[in-house]
């Protein structure tokens, strides 16, 4: 069963090698636009470093015409000469002026272009990545889905692949500012005084380390205060989706509760991690103040002092410009290291669901044959849900043969559904087989098996869309013409509207405000529990499927709807291998043979007359319907 934790505290072991590798993988179609997006965003970081030289150069020569040529003059730049004069002050000002504008135009240009294809990129691995992890979770068991609670796998496909997006976006690019800024301001300021270079570069391997053990620290802090975001969003999601059985049993205050409770776990855990992450950053900020100092102090005294080396007025100036440059990235490097580990373990989440292997799967060469006849066998099959507990199936045996009809009965929790969910692999039996066509269920194609098999749930799931659409469900065709743009072909639309016929829905759905056009589901009308039955029977009737299974809903329902569903059930299993589960016997005394289930195996099979005259279980059953009028039901539930 879902545990309380969403169960996805394991998914993380099936990551195969290290998941930003994985992520990596994600990037490589994308390589070029990546590349060129990193060395644009290079050159902006230098072209940003330019300023604070030009205004140091301005200093020194324009304003206090020192003889000292300085950087830019050494770099070809400007003129190394001695600058006298007023003129000669003012074109190196001119020259000066033209190089920064030219440095802001590239700046501007460079970061244009590398914020749009690191962008650009980061969004493309973001829905590749999305794609393939949606797909590959529909692939995923029954079993997985059962043990795995939506808002857990809601969390990953939407904030843990929404954060790679981010951390790709953001904080790559802030590393490319780290490296760049820090190795091009080093570059510069040692030409300059490599003394106070020293002194100014000093606390960058410190601010390295410590960032990496403040990140050994805080690591496992996030991971746990994600899981519990993860336990508050599935206890929510929970509480909100069941909110009318809250209200009916007057819950409020259990539920809130259980609310409040997580979220103090939740705030109790985000409170210690702000703590020290405070601490962290203010220790950072120290270090900063105390190379501020060092700088101003060891740096003026020399030029006071006329030590050799000392540093122009223009180059002091340039020192303290610098000194913010470098500490701001630097500072970033403990929230960039926040960031990756956030990174880090989303990616454990995704990836970890990427690895994970579905259980349920075609073999390698498949058996495909372009149809089936519908005989069905089920052979000595024992099932359980779960490995520890009690099997659910055991031992069960039937030989269907194709065109019969199985009627199915016995009481709640006897394994009747659990034992028509094998006929398509949404489960695979423990031992024993489950037999289509005398071939082994899990030697067929799974898509070409299912394609034959039709189940009409006993609770029919309709999706968020127009009737038609639901029921165009049935078949790939139909529901491509459905849900594409423009208007339905009206060819499918009479196969559909065929298929409501056939299933006794189309008299209420034209009833409907907009007919076959009102949306149903989750945002659109609501259905009856019968009405909801008969438009999953017109999507099996689309589907058209050698074998089918018709599990009957145990909610009660009017005569004169069960009627209709009788009917629109005998044109369903007419020509077809059909197995009915039944509540109300009434439905399957015409059967070609009922077999009677009592926790997880068969007790009777015979006729309806057959069963009745052996005066067993069923006998039994049938007289406590009857004796309780027509159209009681037998399942308690
Ligand atoms: P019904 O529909 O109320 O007349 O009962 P059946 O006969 O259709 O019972 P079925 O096959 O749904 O359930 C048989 C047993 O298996 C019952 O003890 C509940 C359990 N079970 C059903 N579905 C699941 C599942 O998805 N996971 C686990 N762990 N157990 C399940
Ligand atoms: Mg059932």
């Amino acid at each position: 069963m879902a545990d309380e934790h969403g169960g996805f505290e394991t998914v993380r072991e099936n990551v195969d090698g290290h998941p930003m590798w994985n992520l990596l993988a994600y990037a490589r179609p994308y390589w070029l636009r990546l590349t060129v997006g990193v060395l644009a965003s290079f050159v902006t970081r230098f072209a940003r470093l330019m300023p604070p030289i030009i205004v140091a150069t301005a200093i020194d020569r324009v304003v206090l015409g020192s003889a000292e040529p300085g950087l830019l003059a050494r770099a070809g730049l400007v003129p190394s000469a001695a600058i006298t004069g007023e003129a000669a002050r003012l074109a190196l000002l001119e020259r000066l002026v033209v190089i920064a504008a030219l440095a802001y135009l590239v700046r501007s240009a460079t970061r244009f272009a590398s914020r749009y294809l690191i962008q650009s990129s980061a969004q493309k691995i973001q829905r590749d990545l999305r794609n393939d992890t949606y797909d590959h979770l529909q692939h995923l068991s029954m079993g997985f889905f059962a043990n795995h609670q939506t808002g857990g796998m809601m969390s990953i496909l939407n904030s843990d692949i929404n954060r790679l997006e981010k951390f790709l976006n953001t904080e790559f690019r802030q590393m490319i500012r780290v490296v760049a800024t820090v190795g091009g301001i080093a570059a510069v300021l040692a030409t300059y005084s490599a003394k106070l270079a020293l002194i100014a570069l000093a606390p960058v391997p410190l601010i390295g380390l410590a960032s990496g053990r403040f990140l050994t620290w805080i690591e496992p802090r996030y991971k746990s205060i994600r899981e519990t975001v993860a336990r508050l969003n599935t206890r929510l999601e929970n509480n909100l989706g069941g909110v009318a059985v809250v209200k009916a049993f007057n819950r409020h205050a259990f539920e809130r509760e259980r609310v409040a409770a997580q979220s103090q776990t939740y705030h109790d855990e985000k409170v210690g991690a702000l703590r020290v992450r405070r601490a962290f950053f203010a220790a950072l900020r120290l270090l900063t103040g105390v190379v501020f100092v060092l700088v101003l102090y060891v740096g003026g005294r020399d030029m006071i002092l006329g030590t050799p080396g000392a540093l122009s007025t223009g180059a002091f100036a340039l020192f303290f410009l610098y000194l913010r440059r470098l500490y701001s990235p630097m500072r970033r490097i403990g929230k960039s290291a926040n960031k990756y580990q956030l990174a880090k373990s989303s990616a454990e989440r995704v990836f970890g669901l990427l690895g994970r292997a579905p259980s349920v799967t075609s073999p390698e060469s498949p058996y495909s044959p372009d149809g089936v006849a519908g005989d069905v066998t089920f052979d000595d099959v024992t099932f359980s849900y779960e490995q520890a507990h009690d099997p659910v199936l055991r031992g069960v045996s039937l030989d269907v043969s194709a065109g019969d009809t199985i009627g199915l009965a016995g009481s709640t929790g006897a394994g009747k559904s659990t034992l028509l969910k094998l006929i398509p692999r949404l489960y695979d039996v423990d031992s024993g087989a489950v037999e289509v066509d005398g071939t082994d269920v899990r030697e067929y194609d799974l898509q070409t098996l299912r394609e034959e098999i039709a189940i009409v749930e006993q609770n029919p799931y309709l999706f968020s869309g127009t009737v038609a659409a639901n029921i165009a469900y049935g078949d790939q065709q139909a529901l491509d013409a459905e849900t594409g743009d423009g208007d339905p072909d009206p060819e499918i639309r009479e196969r559909i509207v065929e298929a409501a016929n056939a299933a006794e829905a189309h008299e209420f759905v034209s009833d409907l405000p907009e007919g076959y056009d009102t949306q149903v589901g989750e945002r659109g009308i609501k259905l009856s529990g019968g009405q909801r039955q008969r438009i999953a029977i017109a999507r099996a009737l689309l589907n058209d499927p050698s074998i089918i299974v018709f599990d009957e809903a145990t909610s009660d329902v009017d005569t004169e709807t069960e009627d209709l569903i009788q009917e629109s059930l005998d044109r369903l299993i007419a020509e077809r291998t059909a197995f009915v589960i039944a509540h109300r016997l009434s439905t399957i005394k015409d059967a070609d043979r009922i077999v009677v289930l009592e926790e997880g195996e068969i007790i009777e099979t015979g006729t309806h007359a057959d069963l009745l005259a052996a005066d067993g279980e069923y006998a039994g059953l049938w007289d406590a319907q009857a004796g309780a009028g027509d159209s009681a039901a037998v399942g308690d539930d």
